[in-house]
């Protein structure tokens, strides 16, 4: 391993090597810390520590698992650092797998992946991390400019209780609101890994497609197709296609849908053939805009069929995928490791999911986690990636006008979608039937919007002028301290226990669905 010492100069140069240390000339006010994955921390914090968060069963599909207990300012590819002197400086990897972090007066950057180029760049934040996206752009390419379409998307309201009469109706009573596609989420499928339409589809998905393009709009479909949970057909028939360690145990890809995941081996020829089928078998079916999600699971560390290094391996499985769905077809990545996905999807997820809150108190207060889903978390790290911008379509998540299913408020959901209109990537789950005339007026006027956007400084700008400021969902959750902190930890250990999980998802479920009911809304229940 070559260290390479250096000392910062204004401007910015470049450097190839695995290992570099900067010695920092002043000291560090504030610290830019970017999470590996769309649902990772990206903030810029004090350079004190940030506790690990809760339940540490998530880290594998909320952080990179491999540096989740690291406290220190540190982040996946770039850092960058606030010093006292006014000036900024930043260290970026010009390529996968590279991590850098704060400590002990240097900003130190190494790569997982050998020899690597690297940026360094000293002066004004906006010129160096625009520097940064013109050298990711020359290594790893941009998605061509496709104009965002404006979606409606099932996952915000339905949730998992989505069938075809209830999706057929949603369909039907949009109406002549602009959206451009109608994307079903998570519900359709037997299982995850199991790509096939479940007993809520009895017609098949190439029918629902059909009724959606015949509303002249375009059909989405979401699916999560390099990890599998472990009831599903797909690992207990070939276990052997899925990643494992070292010493031949499966690596663990999380816990959701009531179950272990596991991340598939793409590299493995019978593995990515596979890919390529199933992608192509969705594009048959009739789907145009494709929300391949929980991507993470390509570039977990492991020992792969093919010597690579893990985000490269998850770069091709991806550059597979999406040449199997083609130039014409619309592929927003979700869960995704941000860089290896640049170049090769049109819009990418950059922060957690949205919620009916702001903020859940159990996951701020007591878990400390700022990686799960609600306004304030996915705002936060959205806003932190807008240096991503030219290389990539940024989605944000959904916003909501309705009132129905969230204790929002005005002034929060105004925020949401405020962000949407400066990434310009326009998307709801309201159910137009939950819409009060006010409000549907109001979704229409967004997604016929396109303002004058001007930014004043990192969190403000002017929309048409109006002043638009986005400091409220910045602080990150704050450590426990005394009561809280005690039971935090305990509750925090008892959410690590899969029947514990699964007993609450099974309350969780039991809750959606009795709100859906009081709506008006009858899912067909399957469990
Ligand atoms: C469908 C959803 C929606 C949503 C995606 C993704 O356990 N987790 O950490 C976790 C994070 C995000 C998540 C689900 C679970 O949501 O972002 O838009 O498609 O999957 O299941």
């Amino acid at each position: 391993m070559a260290n390479v010492e250096i000392l910062p100069k204004p401007g910015s140069s470049k450097i190839i090597t695995d290992q570099v240390s900067i010695s920092l000339p002043s000291r560090v006010i504030r610290a830019y810390r970017h999470g590996w994955q769309s649902w990772s921390l990206a903030a810029w914090t004090t350079p004190t520590p940030l506790p690990v968060p809760k339940p540490t069963r998530f880290h594998t599909q909320q952080f990179d698992a491999e540096y989740a207990e690291e406290t220190k300012p540190h982040g996946s590819w770039v850092g960058s650092v606030e010093l006292e002197n006014g000036t900024f400086l930043l260290l970026g990897a010009v390529g996968l797998g590279a991590h850098v972090m704060v400590e002990g007066g240097r900003l130190l950057g190494w790569s997982e992946a050998g020899e690597i180029e690297w940026m360094i760049a000293l002066g004004e934040e906006k010129t160096i991390f625009s520097d940064y996206t013109q050298a990711l752009s020359a290594h790893l390419g941009c998605a061509p400019r496709k104009p965002a379409p404006r979606i409606w998307c099932s996952w915000y309201s339905l949730y998992t209780d989505i069938d075809e009469t209830i999706l057929s109706q949603i369909f039907d009573q949009i109406g002549d609101l602009a959206f451009d596609v109608l994307q079903i989420d998570d519900g359709w499928q037997q299982a995850v890994g199991d790509w096939q339409p479940n007993l809520k589809f009895p017609s098949g998905m190439a029918a629902l497609a059909g009724k959606i393009k015949r509303t002249q709009r375009t059909a989405g479909l979401w699916l999560a197709p390099l990890i599998a949970v472990e009831h599903s057909s797909l690992f207990r028939h070939h276990p052997d296609w899925f990643l494992r360690d070292e010493r031949g145990r499966l690596v663990p890809a999380g816990f959701n849908w009531g179950g272990r995941l596991y991340a598939l081996d793409t590299t493995l020829p019978v593995v990515s053939d596979w890919l390529v089928d199933l992608m192509r078998t969705v594009r048959n079916w009739g789907y145009d805009y494709i929300k391949l999600d929980f991507l993470y699971g390509g570039a977990l560390k492991g020992k792969r069929h093919q010597d690579l290094p893990r985000e490269m391996a998850y770069r091709e499985a991806l550059r597979l995928m999406r040449e199997a769905i083609g130039k014409d077809g619309y592929l927003l990545t979700c869960g995704t490791p941000i860089l290896p996905a640049i170049g090769l999807c049109d819009a990418m997820r950059i922060g957690q999911d949205v919620s009916g809150e702001w903020e859940n108190l159990r996951d701020s207060r007591l878990f400390c986690n700022p990686g799960t889903p609600g306004v304030k978390n996915a705002i936060r790290t959205s806003i932190n990636r807008l240096w991503l911008d030219p290389l990539v379509k940024l989605d944000p998540d959904v916003v909501y006008f309705s009132t129905r299913g969230n204790v929002l408020t005005a002034e929060q959901k105004t925020l949401l979608q405020d962000l949407a209109l400066v990434t310009g990537y326009k998307a709801t789950s309201d159910l137009p039937q939950w819409l009060t005339s006010q409000e549907r007026d109001q979704l229409k006027s967004f997604l016929e919007a396109d303002p004058v956007i001007k930014q004043i400084d990192r969190y403000t700008f002017t929309l048409d002028g109006r002043l638009v400021d986005f400091t409220p969902a910045l602080p990150p959750p704050e450590a426990p301290e005394g009561l809280n902190a005690i039971w935090g930890a305990f509750i925090g250990k008892l959410a690590n226990q899969p029947p514990i999980l699964q007993l609450n998802k099974r309350i969780e479920d039991r809750k959606r669905r009795r709100l859906l009911q009081n709506l008006g809304i009858h899912p067909t229940q399957t469990t």
